[in-house]
């Protein structure tokens, strides 16, 4: 009898290793489009419309090797909409001798998954996922018994361990991080390169149709719809970022601009999730461009630290962590999320840019996750559980294991300091310097109180003032708590009435 093998919707891969030592002649492939999975975050359109089509394109490319898919569609009117229910239904039609899967992305599906022998009484294997660089006990050893889990220390192990851009046992150019060069604001008349289009084929355009049918009322917009959907869009993608754009990423990695969304970021985020791309390929394609002369050290070096470092790193913490880690609140954090976050139309252009961008992209880059949109929650104190449903929903590329520690730990430094050694907390000054959004805003990013002060500057003091203790004792806080001392009382004073008010009037708008 068969084996049942599941794929599910980010396991888009050829070597997925639920798929290895898969018998054309025996086993069958269950692939399942279910509407639990769409909706318990109203994902933005474009997410779904993505991972269903290449959820389609992938099941088409695997018969076309031969191999039987059994695949679900979410309109089949047999669907009970949910995993659980979907894999005992093909139980029943198939009789396999076992199912054998890859261990899902999110704690949520790993403990669905874990219930499945006992209820459907045959043998499931859940085999590790492969795809990443590091396997979760290389992060355990690493992470185990130590204070402190910081990026740069585990990303240094997996240079070492990988040997991406070392040269025997020392980092090339003799750094291991060259982030010093990686701050500059986008000169005036720079304009980054346009990415790729990917024309949306007949399977994409049932699909997004099917999506603007089934999900009308979720955040954002199908229309700009432009991810690839299949490895070889996605190689092209990563092909014409390495070419065009990974040259300049390390320079302008943290500037923020008007009217630019994507600048020279990659955009391979939602490849490499759902496994259109794998991390190794990626790393080896800007370290090949590197040795060939093509681009600078701090660029590649800066991408393959977001890719081997940081990537590798957040999925390491979030299975160290879970379950619970997304419940802590050590801040105290309990507004609100302020409904300008579903409109965009908070007056604050720096925040409007980004959330606008996001309704018609399902893209920001991580400069505006993290420094405009990121920072005005951690401000203004929202509730974490609500600002991490807001990014998981909205973003493309979000799936738990990368959101929620870069929501929870780094933005919002809800974890208590487990991610970041320090919250990520800037005013307008910050905002400012790395891009040029303050010129046309209606707020003042040179004022902190009255007519026309920009929030950031405000909400940034309130939150120092209101967390110095909290900090007291962190030494890369006292240069923030030293202006704090010597600020007069009567300014900070006059900033926190106006915090007050700028988030009682933020709070009771609907
Ligand atoms: P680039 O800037 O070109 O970076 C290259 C690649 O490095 C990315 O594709 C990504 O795979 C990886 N990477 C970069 N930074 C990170 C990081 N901090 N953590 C993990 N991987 C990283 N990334 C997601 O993939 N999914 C999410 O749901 C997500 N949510 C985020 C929420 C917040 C609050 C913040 C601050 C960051 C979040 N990130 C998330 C990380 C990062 O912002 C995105 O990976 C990045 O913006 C994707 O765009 P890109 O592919 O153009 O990235
Ligand atoms: C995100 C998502 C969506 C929107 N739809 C599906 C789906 O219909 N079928 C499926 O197999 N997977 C989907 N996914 C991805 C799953 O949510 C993802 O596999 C889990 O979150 C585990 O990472
Ligand atoms: Fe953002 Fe303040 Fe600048 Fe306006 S002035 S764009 S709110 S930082």
């Amino acid at each position: 009898s068969p084996c049942l093998r599941l794929v599910l919707g980010d396991q888009c891969s050829a070597s997925l290793s639920a798929l290895e030592d898969l018998d054309p002649a025996r086993d069958v492939v269950l692939m399942m489009e279910v509407r639990g999975e769409c909706t318990y975050v109203p994902h933005h359109p474009q997410k779904i419309a993505l991972i269903l089509s290449a959820m389609r394109h992938f099941a088409r490319a695997l018969e076309s090797r031969g191999v039987r898919v059994d695949y679900i569609r979410l309109d089949d009117p047999a669907n009970t909409q949910g995993f659980s229910g979907e894999v005992a239904r093909a139980v029943a039609r198939h009789k396999p001798a076992r199912l054998i899967a890859t261990e899902p992305g999110e704690w949520r599906v790993r403990q669905e998954m874990e219930g499945w022998e006992a209820a459907l009484g045959l043998p499931v294997e859940i085999r590790d996922d492969t795809r990443f660089l590091a396997d979760l006990g290389f992060f355990r050893r690493w992470a185990q018994g130590k204070k402190q889990l910081r990026m740069e220390f585990f990303y240094r192990e997996m240079r070492r361990a990988t040997g991406f851009l070392m040269q025997g046992s020392e980092p090339e150019g003799g750094a291991w991080n060259y982030d010093a060069e990686n701050r500059k604001p986008l000169p005036k008349g720079l304009v980054p390169p346009a990415p790729p289009r990917f024309a949306p084929d007949g399977i994409t355009q049932e699909v997004t149709a099917l999506v603007a049918r089934e999900f009308p009322a979720h955040f954002g917009s199908l229309s700009g719809f432009n991810w690839p959907v299949t490895a070889a869009e996605a190689r092209r993608a990563l092909d014409s970022f390495i070419t065009e754009r990974l040259p300049r990423f390390g320079d302008y990695q943290d500037a923020l601009a008007e009217g630019e969304a994507t600048l020279f970021h990659s955009l391979v985020s939602t490849s490499l999730n759902i496994g259109l791309l794998l991390p190794r390929e990626v790393c080896a394609a800007a370290e090949a461009a590197y040795r060939a002369g093509r681009v600078p050290l701090n660029a590649a070096e800066g991408f393959i630290r977001q890719v081997l470092g940081w990537r590798e790193y957040v999925r390491g913490l979030y299975w160290f962590k879970m379950p619970g880690y997304g419940a802590t609140n050590s801040l105290g954090a309990h507004r609100p999320l302020p409904g300008f976050y579903w409109r965009g139309d908070s007056g604050m252009r720096c925040m409007d840019a980004a959330i606008g961008q996001t309704r018609d992209l399902a893209y920001a880059h991580h400069i505006q996750r993290l420094m405009v949109t990121g920072n005005f929650a951690l401000l203004a104190g929202i509730d974490p559980l609500q600002v991490q449903e807001w990014y998981l929903a909205v973003y493309a590329d979000a799936f738990e294991w990368v959101e929620l520690p870069n929501t929870h730990g780094m933005a919002l430094h809800a974890d208590g300091g487990v991610m970041a050694s320090k919250p990520y907390a800037a005013s307008g000054a910050y905002i400012n310097r790395m891009g040029n959004h303050c010129a046309r805003c209606r707020y003042d990013v040179k004022r902190a109180t009255g007519e026309g002060a920009c929030p950031f500057n405000f909400l940034y003091w309130d939150f120092i003032a209101r967390h110095a203790e909290d900090f007291a004792t962190n030494p890369r806080m006292a240069m923030p708590l030293n202006g704090l001392r010597k600020m007069a009382p009567e300014k900070l004073a006059a900033m926190r009435v106006e915090a007050g008010k700028f988030l009682e009037r933020t709070s009771s708008l609907p």
